[in-house]
Formats: C-alpha cells, sequence, structure tokens
C-alpha cells in the first residue's frame, strides 16, 4: 500500500502466541515505524490491537535490543559479553556443533516455542537444519499440549466453532479463560452476544477482569473442572434434558460416560470444586434450555494433571445437549486444525531430511531435568548443546531452579537467537540478534479463528539483526549441508508454505479466510475416522476427574505442609515474558505480586503490600502481597510471567511450579502447585 512520498503502509501480522491472529497495517516513515494499528478490515481484528502490541514499535527500537552477535566473557549466566561479528560468531558455532555432531548429533537439542508463531521463522529452515543434522527432536509440549490431544481425541482434530459465531449465543461459558487479558478479540464478539441480551458465565478460580464483567462468576478450585462437567453430566442425564438424537447419531461410547457421570451427582462435583451443588444445578439447566448455547474454553484449565480428561469431559458438553446444531452454539478451545490441509508443513520442515535416522525426542516441559542428566542408555547423550530461538525457557519453564542449574552448565554449548538480553539469553555462550516481525516475512495461521495472515517485512532489519531463517541458512552452509532446499530464500518459503489457498487475496488484502463449514458439526461430520464425537478413542479410558497431583484428594500430607493451591496465570500487559522489559508496560503491571485472599493473609499476618515468601519443597520466591478477593480463599495468584531478574530475589513464579506432567499430552502441570506463604 502507499499514501505519499513520505508515508509508506506495510500490512502485516501479530506473531505472538495470542488466538487472536490480529492483521496489523504499519505506518512507516523515513524507513521507521512510527504507527502500528489493527486492519479495520480483517473481521477478528476489527481494527484493534491490544494495549502491548499497540507498543511493538517501542518494543521493537528499544535501547535494550540485541543488535550485534554476543559473545560470552563473564562467568555463565552472567550476562557478560562483548560484540563480535557475525562471520566470527558463525564459523564458531558451526564448528562446535560440527565437533559435537561428529560423536553424536543427538546431543544437540533445538530449543524453541511460540515467540513468533510465523510459519517461516518458527518452523521452517530451523527444522531443516536440524533434521539434516540428525539433531534431538523437541516434543513441544509447554501450552496447549493436554488440552489440544484432548480435543483431537474428541473431535478428531483441533476443531471448533467460528469466532464470529460467539456474536450470535444467548449463553457462553468462558471456561478456563480471562479474555480480556488474553482473547481480547474473542471478548468483542461476546460482548456483542451480551447487548444482545445473552448471559456469560465465567468459570475460573480467580475473579479476573473478564468475571467481573460476566454475570455470574462460577469461583472452582483449580484442577476440579472435570467434575464440574461431570456434575453437569449428572443433571443432563437425570433430568431428561440431553438431545437423544444427536448423541444416537454423532456419538460413540455414550453408555459408557452415562455410567461415569452418574457417579458424579451435583453435591459430590460440588464438593471437590468447592461450589454449592445448586450453582452446578442451575449452569445445567440454563445450558440446556438456553440456544444457541457456547463455550468458550481456553488453555487455563489444562495446565493440571487431569487437564486432559477434564477437556475430553467438556468437550463432550455441546454433544450431549446437541448445541452444535445452530449457529452460535457449540465450543472453541483451538481451531488450529482447520489449517491442517492448508498447511505445507513437510515441505517447509522436511521431516524426510532425516533420512533413517530416528532421534530421540526430549520434552521442553522438563528442560530443568534433562540438561542435568548424564547419558545412559534409556536417556541417551549428555546434552552438549542447546540452541533456543524463540523462547525464553529460564523464565517460562517449570521447576526453574533445575532450569538455571541446567543453563550454568559450564560444558554446555549454548546459543540464543533473540531481539533482548533475557534470562535465557544471559546464560549463552552466544546470542546471535533476530529480526523483529516489522524487519522480516512471514504467515500465520491461527488458534483462535480460521484466516492465514501474511507479514510483510515493514522496515530494514535494525542493526546486525538478522531472520531466523537466515541464521539457519547461514549456519547450514556452514555445516556444509548442500541440499538446494538450504538456499531457499523467505519469498520462495513464504511460496512453498501454503495450499488450496487464494494466494492473490492474501497478498491483497494481507489475510484470507479459510473455506471451513458453517456450523461445522451441526449434522455431526467431526474429523475422527468415522465422524463421531468420541467418548473414550480406541486405547483410551472413559474420561473421568483425577485430583490434581498436588491437592488434599491426593496428597495429604503434602497439603498439610503447603495449603494453598497457587496458580500463575498470564498478565494482560505482558504476552508470557515477552513485553517485560517494555517500561511502559511494565508500569500498568508494577511489580511480581502475589495476589492472597484477606482470610489467608489475615491467617498468616500478611499485610497488603508487604513482601511475602511463597514456598514450597522446591524453592521460595518473594514478591509482594497484594491482598485482594480477587484469590478465593485456599487460592493464590501469582501473575506471570515476570523476568527473573526483575523479581526481587532475581527468581519469579516458575521456582515454585513442578516438572511433573498432564495425564495426557506429556505437558507441564504449571497450575497443580501448593505452597506456604509467609511475611517477610
Ligand atoms: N495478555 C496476554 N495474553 C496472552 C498471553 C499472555 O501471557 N498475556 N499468553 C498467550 C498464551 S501463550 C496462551 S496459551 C493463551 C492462554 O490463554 P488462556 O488459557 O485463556 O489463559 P488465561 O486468559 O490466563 O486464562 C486462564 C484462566 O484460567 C484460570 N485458571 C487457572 N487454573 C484454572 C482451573 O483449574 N480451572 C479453570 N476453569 N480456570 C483456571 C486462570 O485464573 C486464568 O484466568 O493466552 C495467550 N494470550
Ligand atoms: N508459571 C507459568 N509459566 C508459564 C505459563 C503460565 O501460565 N504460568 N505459560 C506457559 C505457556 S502457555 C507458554 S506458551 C510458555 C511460553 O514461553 P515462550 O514461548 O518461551 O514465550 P516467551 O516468554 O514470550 O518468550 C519468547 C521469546 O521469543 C523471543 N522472540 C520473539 N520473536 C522472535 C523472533 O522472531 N526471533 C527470535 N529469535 N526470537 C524471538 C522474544 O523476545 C521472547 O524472549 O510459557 C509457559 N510458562
Ligand atoms: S497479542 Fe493478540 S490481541 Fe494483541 S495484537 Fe497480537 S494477536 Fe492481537
Ligand atoms: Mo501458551
Amino acid at each position: 500500500m502507499q499514501t505519499n512520498t513520505d508515508l509508506r503502509m506495510v500490512r502485516g501480522a501479530c506473531p505472538h502466541d495470542c488466538p487472536d491472529t490480529c492483521a496489523w497495517i504499519a505506518t512507516v516513515e523515513r524507513g521507521k515505524v512510527i504507527r502500528l494499528q489493527g486492519d479495520p478490515d480483517h473481521p477478528p481484528t476489527h481494527g484493534a490491537l491490544c494495549t502491548k502490541v499497540s507498543r511493538y514499535a517501542e518494543r521493537t527500537y528499544h535501547a535494550g535490543r540485541v543488535l550485534t552477535p554476543l559473545k560470552r566473557v563473564g562467568p555463565k549466566g552472567a550476562g557478560q559479553f562483548v560484540p563480535v561479528g557475525w562471520d566470527e560468531a558463525l564459523d564458531d558455532i558451526a564448528a562446535r556443533l560440527r565437533e559435537i555432531a561428529s560423536r553424536d548429533p543427538e546431543a544437540i537439542l533445538p530449543y524453541s516455542y511460540a515467540g513468533t508463531m510465523g510459519m517461516l521463522q518458527s518452523e521452517s529452515m530451523d527444522r531443516r537444519f536440524f533434521h539434516r543434522l540428525g539433531a534431538s527432536l523437541l516434543d513441544r509440549t509447554i501450552c496447549s499440549n493436554a488440552g489440544g490431544e484432548a480435543l483431537a481425541g474428541t473431535y478428531g482434530g483441533k476443531l471448533g466453532m467460528h469466532l464470529e459465531d460467539y456474536a450470535a449465543s444467548r449463553l457462553i461459558l468462558i471456561w478456563g479463560s480471562n479474555s480480556i487479558a488474553s482473547n481480547l478479540h474473542f471478548w468483542t464478539f461476546a460482548q456483542q452476544a451480551k447487548r444482545q441480551g445473552a448471559r456469560l458465565v465465567c468459570i475460573d478460580p480467580r475473579r479476573t477482569e473478564t468475571a467481573d464483567k460476566c454475570h455470574q462468576h462460577i469461583a472452582l478450585r483449580p484442577g476440579t473442572d472435570g467434575a464440574l462437567a461431570l456434575g453437569l453430566m449428572h443433571e443432563l442425564i437425570t433430568a431428561g434434558l440431553l438431545d437423544e438424537d444427536y448423541i444416537a447419531r454423532h456419538v460413540d461410547g455414550f453408555d459408557a460416560l452415562r455410567e461415569r457421570a452418574l457417579q458424579w451427582p451435583a453435591a459430590r462435583a460440588a464438593e471437590v470444586c468447592g461450589l454449592d451443588a445448586a450453582v452446578i444445578t442451575a449452569l445445567t439447566h440454563e445450558y440446556a434450555a438456553t440456544r444457541p448455547a457456547a463455550i468458550r474454553l481456553n488453555y487455563g484449565v489444562q495446565r493440571v494433571r487431569g487437564g486432559g480428561n477434564a477437556v475430553r469431559l467438556i468437550a463432550l458438553l455441546p454433544c450431549l445437549t446437541g448445541a452444535w446444531r445452530e449457529r452460535g452454539g457449540g465450543l472453541l478451545l483451538s481451531s488450529s486444525g482447520w489449517f491442517r490441509a492448508f498447511r505445507n508443513d513437510a515441505v517447509l520442515q522436511r521431516p524426510d531430511l532425516l533420512g533413517d535416522r530416528r532421534p530421540r525426542t526430549i520434552n521442553m516441559s522438563t528442560i530443568g531435568d534433562d540438561l542435568l542428566r548424564d547419558s545412559s542408555p534409556a536417556f541417551g547423550p549428555r546434552v552438549e548443546a542447546i540452541v533456543v530461538y524463540n523462547s525464553n525457557p529460564v523464565a517460562v519453564a517449570p521447576d526453574s531452579s533445575k532450569v538455571v542449574a541446567g543453563f550454568r552448565r559450564e560444558d554446555l554449548f549454548t546459543v540464543v537467537l533473540e531481539h533482548f538480553l533475557t534470562d535465557t539469553a544471559d546464560h549463552a555462550d552466544y546470542v546471535l540478534p533476530a529480526t523483529t516481525q516489522l524487519e522480516h516475512r512471514d504467515l500465520h495461521t491461527a488458534y483462535g479463528h480460521t484466516y492465514v495472515v501474511a507479514n510483510e517485512p515493514a522496515v530494514a532489519p535494525l542493526g546486525q539483526a538478522r531472520p531466523n531463517t537466515q541464521v539457519f541458512r547461514d549456519l547450514a552452509a556452514r555445516m556444509g549441508f548442500d541440499e538446494p532446499c538450504f538456499a531457499d530464500t523467505d519469498e520462495q518459503l513464504a511460496a512453498q508454505a501454503l495450499q488450496g489457498l487464494d494466494l492473490q487475496a492474501l497478498r491483497a488484502q494481507g489475510w484470507v479466510k479459510l473455506p471451513v463449514p458453517d456450523r461445522p458439526f451441526a449434522d455431526g461430520g467431526f474429523s475422527t475416522p468415522n465422524g463421531r464425537a468420541q467418548v473414550a478413542p480406541p486405547g483410551w479410558a472413559v474420561p473421568d476427574h483425577l485430583p490434581p497431583h498436588e491437592s488434599p484428594a491426593s496428597a495429604p500430607a503434602l497439603a498439610a505442609r503447603y495449603p494453598l493451591a497457587m496458580i500463575s496465570p498470564p498478565a494482560r500487559n505482558f504476552l508470557n515474558s515477552t513485553f517485560v522489559n517494555v517500561q511502559s508496560l511494565r508500569d500498568i503491571e508494577g511489580e511480581p505480586l502475589l495476589e492472597i485472599h484477606p482470610d489467608d493473609a489475615a491467617a498468616r499476618g500478611i499485610a497488603d503490600g508487604s513482601v511475602v515468601r511463597v514456598f514450597n519443597d522446591r524453592g521460595t520466591y518473594r514478591c509482594k502481597a497484594a491482598v485482594s478477593t480477587r484469590a478465593r480463599s485456599g487460592v493464590v495468584i501469582g501473575l506471570g510471567v515476570w523476568w527473573r531478574k526483575l523479581g526481587l530475589d532475581g527468581t519469579n513464579v516458575n521456582e515454585l511450579t513442578s516438572q511433573r506432567l498432564t495425564d495426557i499430552g506429556r505437558a507441564p502441570t504449571f497450575y497443580d502447585c501448593l505452597v506456604e506463604v509467609q511475611p517477610g
């Protein structure tokens, strides 16, 4: 787009790990981005970016940007570096990786997540490089795997309602989601529905800003959503509120589910959830009687031991009432599965470059333990090199004292591609300066809507920053990888990335909607092999409520010592640990806080604003207390994810979280964490 000679408008996509994947328009004046706004024509974005990404230019031109390659000069983890040239850095990195690979390429581990979700900068040339090298594979479980696998087992894919259709709902259960903070553009549609008379019900242990704006807030105990879903099913069954026709035609395994649900009268579920039974009964009748009724399920429910089972149970609710029949009825957890047929992942990522090799897989959620493991027949070789990009594991991975100990290993060779000196970059041997979304090309699919969004570079790379793709291209050349795919430019990668879509429309308007059917499961047609929703896919048990790893029910001795359940959901003005260093946003969030209910605070002599010690067997974290009824009693909340180095003692909430995994999906259990709190 062109307006006049001084100002240029460039179309792009928000790269962040957020369901909304907004389309943006950057205004560029003399080579500098002076303004970023939401695309008014892109239906999900609706012309508005969230507060944090409106500051993306502030982040991009931040004085702390890493703009040259840096080489470590101080002790591991001290963050002391000197600038070096790209050739020196890449030659040395390639030599080190070649030397390790000559002994065993599996001693090299890529570690990446969704700092950018772009198909190019997040999963293209990097994957080709590590596949060709034969490095260890990474199981990318840290966010959505429990719920994602659960949903795929139930519906056959990560599939759900159209975002826009929530405007037509008459009842919306916002379940495990602080939508105003983390899914703002869904909230816009929920508000439309509300203005037309819809009721909004928020199911969340914390009284979030979203809960404040809903008609009803159901503050259950963390990790008890499976019990709540079973309590609802019990009432649906016993009160005769099922859509028998929908179940008979479109659900497999209902008899076993009925048997399970009949063990969960409202009183039992209420006891587990810490609710009144009448709340569960009333919600059941409202859910069954209101048409259309929608659920916006989000990942907040699945960061506990039983998270996978809970998602399976909740995902079955709209199948039991036939809520899928109407536009505005059904459920959305993730829409990413709709993109599968249109993404050429195998072409971009080239798993065939592995040849016959089948490297071991390391779970990113247990990186704390895995960096500390010695070689063994079961584990394979000790990790000797780690290449981190699009992620900040030292801040975001659970049980961080272990993660830090791993990254401090003198014998671990660490390369970090980054914008800033994060907690992880501080531990690098080399930090390589990465471009931001304003400086590189990319293509984005989404997990909260069904549009592909393209990103054009708005400005030239700042300083010596390079796109991730270019770094892996350059490393491949130095490693002697001479397959033609390592020469593909970003333009060529973009041309390979998608199929079956109107790419001309994508280029012209910056986004294109997938041809997803209207009311996708109105008449069944799930993506399972037989088209029916599955209560229990082959090899899976009938879903049930599984108490958290750490709860009075499952670990009474532990609960006696650590009686408070801690959850650590995202702060509104940060994106995981991104933006924590943007001053204007940090000013809004203030400082790391622990929300604690007035009764729990009084019992411990804790005053609002005073410093507290939060601790368990894994560690201690000090921060200030916010005495507040946002926390229900028995639950404390540490909004995340702060940079460790900005914390009082150089730690953050993940000092306390555990590496134990979920029932399904090998995912972390961040919200399954007992602690005690004391003044100090
Ligand atoms: N502003 C902002 N937006 C973000 C992010 C961010 O860090 N900041 N992170 C992004 C990422 S990576 C993701 S995965 C998504 C996450 O998206 P969501 O999973 O929707 O995350 P939250 O909005 O924090 O919602 C989680 C909510 O679940 C609640 N919760 C915690 N435990 C339980 C429980 O056991 N049961 C129930 N019912 N609720 C529970 C928390 O109190 C919180 O309010 O958001 C994305 N968007
Ligand atoms: N206690 C607790 N811990 C959590 C969570 C929680 O709710 N509670 N949430 C978890 C969840 S849902 C997630 S998804 C993970 C997220 O964990 P991560 O994916 O590690 O997310 P971020 O902390 O945002 O770190 C992303 C980093 O990528 C960098 N980056 C961005 N774009 C680029 C790029 O183009 N190139 C390069 N080289 N780097 C780039 C950013 O500067 C940033 O430092 O955290 C998890 N950790
Ligand atoms: S973080 Fe989410 S809401 Fe904010 S601009 Fe990006 S996609 Fe939109
Ligand atoms: Mo996430």
